[in-house]
């Protein structure tokens, strides 16, 4: 039987496991929805993280914010997609991480949230924590323990 040391907790670091700030997509404030639809489906993710052009963190924007922000009352109003701008329609409210929290407080959020923004102590982007980096952290200790016994 194996269970998770103590250890990972303490000694995992978000700043190692989190994606750089120019490895993630991402799309600015000011940017159209339609931009913002087009990153969002060619790069397959469901929500990216929104910026200024300082790198900024301003919120989050998904397929599904855009979706009902062009919703009208029985139809969708298709002309709205390139009036709108991203701030508009963005989720302003998200959690947000410092490299230097704690493990720990990153774990609890990633429950609800596929992943979180990770900022400087200024408010500008410095990366993101996901779901998936958590998941491989826990699954390559098992791992390791299991070659171990
Ligand atoms: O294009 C993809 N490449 C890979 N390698 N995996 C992908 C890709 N698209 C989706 N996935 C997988 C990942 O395991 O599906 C999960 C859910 O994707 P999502 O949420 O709903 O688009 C992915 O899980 P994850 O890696 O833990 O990522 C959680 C969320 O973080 C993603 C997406 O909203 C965001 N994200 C991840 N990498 C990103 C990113 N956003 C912008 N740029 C990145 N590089």
């Amino acid at each position: 039987m194996y269970s998770v040391k103590k250890e990972i907790f303490i000694d995992s670091k978000i700043e190692e496991l989190m994606i750089p700030a120019d490895k993630v997509a991402h799309v600015q404030v000011g940017n159209p929805l339609e931009h913002a639809l087009l990153v969002l489906v060619k790069s397959g993710y469901t929500a990216v993280p929104v910026l200024d052009p300082f790198f900024k963190l301003h919120g989050l924007i998904s397929k599904t914010l855009i979706l009902d922000s062009i919703l009208g009352n029985e139809t969708i109003e298709i002309d709205k997609i390139s009036t709108l701008k991203v701030e508009e329609a963005m989720n302003k409210d998200i959690p947000r991480l410092k490299k230097n929290d704690e493990f720990i407080k990153a774990l609890g959020l990633t429950i609800n949230h596929p992943f979180v923004c990770v900022e400087d102590e200024s408010g500008f982007f410095e990366g993101i924590l996901t779901r998936r980096s958590i998941l491989k952290l826990f699954t390559r200790n098992l791992n390791q323990q299991e070659k171990m016994s």
